[in-house]
């Protein structure tokens, strides 16, 4: 799980939280022109221009097909057409699955039951490619970088248990909030670095670019959108949500 990928150039269509809504990825791969085909065991998945999709990670909890989704993403993954970070959901239902005692809340309820209809050797692949995803990644030569939560310029490229637990969670004011969760760091703001950090975690209506970032999770399990930015085009193309699948904890502001 090498966070160093500063070969890979690209063209790339990073990808936000996904949280089980794989239909609505499907039909945003379908839009940025890749071609899904499935043998009924494994998705081959193509691109004329060969472009390449990174996950933000969040691929499960919360949301109607994590099962799904997860197939379609180590399917992506093991044929090298896709990139995955590690979100703090995905560490979560890693830490389940590994048999550790953790909170059932926040949408691994869901995970579980939709993962109880699959087969032990499915939940052990799952288990094998969550416990390898990387903090972080940075391709292109180092103009870019790729996390789930938040980064530092001094964390690029390495790796430590500290570091993950930044990448996957980012900062906090160290206060809680009324709703009892952890009010976040704005850490972008502070952020004056080189390369371009392309994130999620925390849901907003609209992407957001500050200074050199830009929050690229939509929300759509709560009924937004699922977005991709292409790079190095800078563009932003999104698949709506079907329907609302959870309600949030707090309302999404802008
Ligand atoms: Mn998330």
């Amino acid at each position: 799980m090498t966070t160093n990928l500063t070969q890979e150039k690209g063209l790339f269509d990073i990808i936000g939280d996904i949280h089980g809504c794989f239909d609505e990825l499907y039909q945003l791969l379908s839009k940025l022109g890749y071609g899904l085909h499935n043998d009924g065991n494994h998705y081959l998945v193509t691109h004329p221009q060969q472009r390449k999709v990174i996950f933000v990670g969040d691929l499960v909890d919360r949301g109607p097909k994590t099962p799904e989704v997860l197939r379609l993403v180590m399917d992506m993954v093991e044929t090298g057409i896709a990139i995955c970070v590690n979100g703090n959901h995905d560490d979560k239902l890693k830490r389940y699955l590994q048999g550790h005692n953790v909170k059932v809340a926040h949408g691994l309820e869901e995970s579980i039951t939709q993962l109880s209809c699959e087969s032990a050797a499915f939940k052990e692949r799952v288990l094998n490619f969550l416990a390898h995803l990387p903090s972080h990644c940075v391709v292109d030569g180092g103009k870019l970088a790729i996390v789930h939560a938040a980064l530092k310029e001094a964390y690029m490229g390495r790796e430590s248990a500290s570091i993950r637990a930044f990448c996957m969670y980012g900062p906090t004011t160290g206060e809680i909030d009324h709703y009892g969760l952890p009010v976040r760091y704005p850490w972008a703001q502070d952020y004056q670095g080189n390369t371009l950090i392309v994130y999620g975690h925390t849901p907003i209506p609209d992407p957001q670019w500050i200074n050199n970032t830009i929050n690229i999770d939509t929300g759509c399990v709560f009924g937004g959108k699922l977005t991709a930015l292409r790079y190095p085009e800078k563009e932003l193309i999104s698949e709506k949500a079907a329907q609302i699948y959870c309600v949030p904890t707090k309302p999404i502001e802008a």
